[in-house]
C-alpha cells in the first residue's frame, strides 16, 4: 500500500514540474525577464534591474560581482519557485556566445526554453544557434518578443521571420497594440480582451480590461479610433491566416506560441507566466544510451550540467548542479557514482535560488538541486540507484583562443591554484599542462576573449590573487593519437606547442589551420582528433 502512495505522490510532483530555460542573443532582456517572472510569482517582492543605480536592488539571477560590474550575464543560474500549483525551475543563460558552452550544458537539464526576442532586432545570430541547439534536442520553446516600449518591426514581420528563418510556425497568442511611445497594450486572442499598459506607474501595471470581443464599442473607446482599427485588421488578418494553435505541435518543436510584452516595464509577464504554468510540458521521458528512463521510474537517476564555485559569501565551496531525471531524490540516499566507480551518499543537498540555498530533505524530476562539492563531481556525471543508466555527455567547444597565465605574487601560489582547479572544475576555462606535466604557467584555452577576462577578475576577487594573461598565437587544438615509434618521429610545423590535457592525453597548439591540416598530411601514422564538439554525436 505504501509502495502505491509513493507511486503515485511521485507522479503527482512530476505533473506539476516546469523546468525551463530563458535563452536568446545577449540583451533581448532574459534576466530583466526572469526577474519579472520572479516578481509576479511572488518569488521576489520587490524587482531589481540588471544595471541598477545606487541603492536599487540587482536583478536575482545575474549575482555574480563581474555581471553586475558590466550588466551582462556570464553563468547560468537556477531559481526555484512555485506558481499556479507548478513548482519551476526557471534556468536565466547567458547569451554571449563566450559563455556558450554552460548555456548549451544548461540546454541539457530543461524541459523547454523560452526565446526571448528584441522586437526592434528580431532573430539575432546567437538565438538562432541556441534554436538549433533546441531544434536537435526537440525541446518545445515558447517565444517572448520583448522591448515593445521601443519602437518596434511590424509584429507580422516578426512572426514571418520567426517562421522563414527558423522554419518553425509562430502562433501569436497575443498582438501589440502600437509600440513604442505608442505601445497601448496587447489584445489576449483567445480571451478577446485587452490588457491595457500603464506608462506612467512605473514598474506597476493596471487591471486587464475586459471586453466580450473585438467588436465591442468600449474597445474603440479606449484605444483610440485608429490603433482600433489597426488592431482589428491586423486581427483579421491572423484569424484568415487561419493558423491556430495546436499543443501536439507546439510539445514536438514544430510550433511556438508567440506573447508581446516590455519585462522592464512589467508588461505581458504575467499572462506569459500563465502561459509557461499551461504550456509548458512536465518531465517526460530521457534517453540514456540504449535505454528510456521514465520521470516516474521508481529508481532515482540525475546528472551534473554545472559546476560552480563561490557562490555565496557565507559558503565559499563548490556546489555541483544536478538534475533529477527519476524517481524521489532523498536526502542522506546513497546512490552509484559509476564514474568513481563507487557510492556515494548525497548528505548536503540544496534547494537554489540564484545565489542563495536553503537545505533540502526531497526532490522530484525536473528539479534542479545543488550539492555540496568537495570534489567527488565533475560536469556530465551520472548517478543513480537501480539499474546503471549512463546519460549522454555535455557538449564541449573547441579552444580557439589561447594564452598563458603568470601569477604575479609567487606568495599566493596556494590560493592561485586552488582559484585555476575550481574554475577549470566549472568549465570556466580549458587547462593545459607542459609536455612533461610542469605547471610553472598554466596555458589556457578558451572559445572567447570574456572568458580570460572572467578568470582574471574571478581570480582577484574570489581568491585574492593577481594574474597576467598573455596571449598566445594558437588557434587549434588537436589531440594526438599515436604509438611512442610514430610520436618520436613526428614533424611538426615550426612554432607548434606540445601540450597535455587533464586527462594526460597528448595535445598540439598550432598557430594556424594550414599548419594542422599540413601536419595530419605529413603524419598520417597518427590520428589528429578535435578536442571538443559543439554538440554531442
Ligand atoms: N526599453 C526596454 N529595455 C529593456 C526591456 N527589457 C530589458 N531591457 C534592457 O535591456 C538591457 C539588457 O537586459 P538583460 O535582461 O540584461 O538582457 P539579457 O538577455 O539577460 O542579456 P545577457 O544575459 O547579457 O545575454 C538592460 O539594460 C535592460 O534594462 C524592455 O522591455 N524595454
Ligand atoms: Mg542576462
Amino acid at each position: 500500500m505504501a509502495q502505491v502512495t509513493t507511486q503515485a505522490e511521485l507522479s503527482r510532483q512530476v505533473a506539476k514540474r516546469r523546468t525551463f530555460a530563458i535563452i536568446s542573443h545577449p540583451d533581448a532582456g532574459k534576466t530583466t525577464l526572469t526577474e519579472k517572472v520572479l516578481l509576479y510569482s511572488g518569488a521576489v517582492e520587490l524587482a531589481g534591474a540588471v544595471r541598477s543605480r545606487k541603492n536599487q536592488r540587482h536583478a536575482t539571477s545575474d549575482w555574480m560581482a563581474i555581471e553586475r560590474e558590466r550588466g551582462i550575464s556570464i553563468t547560468s543560474s537556477v531559481l526555484q519557485f512555485e506558481y499556479g500549483n507548478c513548482s519551476f525551475n526557471l534556468l536565466d543563460t547567458p547569451g554571449h556566445q563566450d559563455f556558450s558552452e554552460d548555456t548549451y550544458r544548461t540546454l541539457m537539464a530543461v524541459d523547454s526554453a523560452v526565446m526571448v526576442l528584441d522586437a526592434a532586432k528580431g532573430i539575432e545570430p546567437q538565438t538562432l544557434k541556441l534554436f538549433e541547439v533546441c531544434r536537435m534536442r526537440r525541446i518545445p520553446i515558447l517565444t517572448f518578443i520583448n522591448k515593445l516600449d521601443h519602437p518596434s518591426r511590424h509584429p507580422l514581420e516578426l512572426l514571418d521571420e520567426i517562421e522563414k528563418l527558423l522554419h518553425i510556425e509562430a502562433i501569436a497568442m497575443n498582438w501589440p497594440i502600437g509600440d513604442g511611445p505608442e505601445f497601448q497594450g496587447v489584445y489576449d486572442i483567445e480571451r478577446a480582451r485587452v490588457l491595457l499598459f500603464e506608462r506612467t506607474l512605473h514598474g506597476q501595471f493596471r487591471a486587464p480590461v475586459s471586453v466580450s470581443n473585438i467588436d465591442d464599442p468600449e474597445l474603440a473607446r479606449l484605444l483610440g479610433d485608429a490603433p482600433y482599427a489597426r488592431l482589428r485588421e491586423e486581427v483579421e488578418l491572423l484569424t484568415v491566416a487561419g493558423k491556430a494553435f495546436d499543443r501536439e505541435r507546439f510539445l514536438r518543436g514544430e510550433a511556438t506560441p508567440v506573447y508581446f510584452g516590455s519585462a522592464l516595464n512589467n508588461f505581458g509577464v504575467e499572462p506569459f507566466l500563465d502561459a509557461l504554468v499551461e504550456l509548458s510540458p512536465p518531465p517526460g521521458p530521457r534517453q540514456a544510451g540504449d535505454r528510456v528512463v521514465r520521470p516516474d521510474d521508481p529508481d532515482f537517476s540525475g546528472f551534473v550540467f554545472k559546476i560552480q564555485a563561490n557562490m555565496n559569501p557565507k559558503h565559499r565551496d563548490s556546489v555541483a548542479f544536478l538534475r533529477v531525471c527519476s524517481g524521489m531524490f532523498t536526502k542522506d540516499m546513497t546512490v552509484d557514482h559509476p564514474r568513481l566507480g563507487r557510492k556515494v551518499r548525497l548528505s548536503r543537498p540544496y534547494q537554489l535560488f540564484a545565489n542563495e540555498r536553503t537545505t533540502l530533505d526531497e526532490a522530484y524530476p525536473g528539479d534542479v538541486i545543488g550539492l555540496s562539492n568537495p570534489g567527488i563531481f565533475a560536469i556530465g556525471d551520472t548517478v543513480y540507484t537501480g539499474k546503471p543508466v549512463q546519460f549522454p555527455p555535455m557538449p564541449t567547444f573547441d579552444p580557439e583562443l589561447f594564452a598563458a597565465l603568470r601569477n604575479t605574487d609567487t606568495s599566493k601560489y596556494k590560493q592561485f591554484h586552488k582559484g585555476i582547479d575550481q574554475l577549470v572544475q566549472e568549465g570556466a576555462i580549458q587547462r593545459f599542462f607542459g609536455e612533461d606535466g610542469a605547471q610553472l604557467h598554466p596555458i589556457l584555452g578558451a572559445v572567447g576573449q570574456l572568458q580570460f577576462d572572467v578568470v582574471k577578475t574571478r581570480l582577484e576577487l574570489e581568491y585574492g590573487v593577481e594574474v597576467i594573461v598573455d596571449p598566445l598565437p594558437y588557434t587549434i587544438a588537436r589531440r594526438v593519437i599515436a604509438d611512442e615509434a610514430t610520436w618520436r618521429s613526428m614533424r611538426w610545423p615550426n612554432g607548434t606547442m606540445l601540450v597535455r590535457d587533464r586527462k594526460g592525453d597528448r595535445v598540439a597548439l598550432f598557430q594556424t589551420a594550414w599548419q594542422a591540416e599540413r601536419c595530419a598530411e605529413n603524419n598520417p601514422d597518427a590520428r589528429f582528433m578535435r578536442l571538443g564538439q559543439e554538440i554531442e554525436a
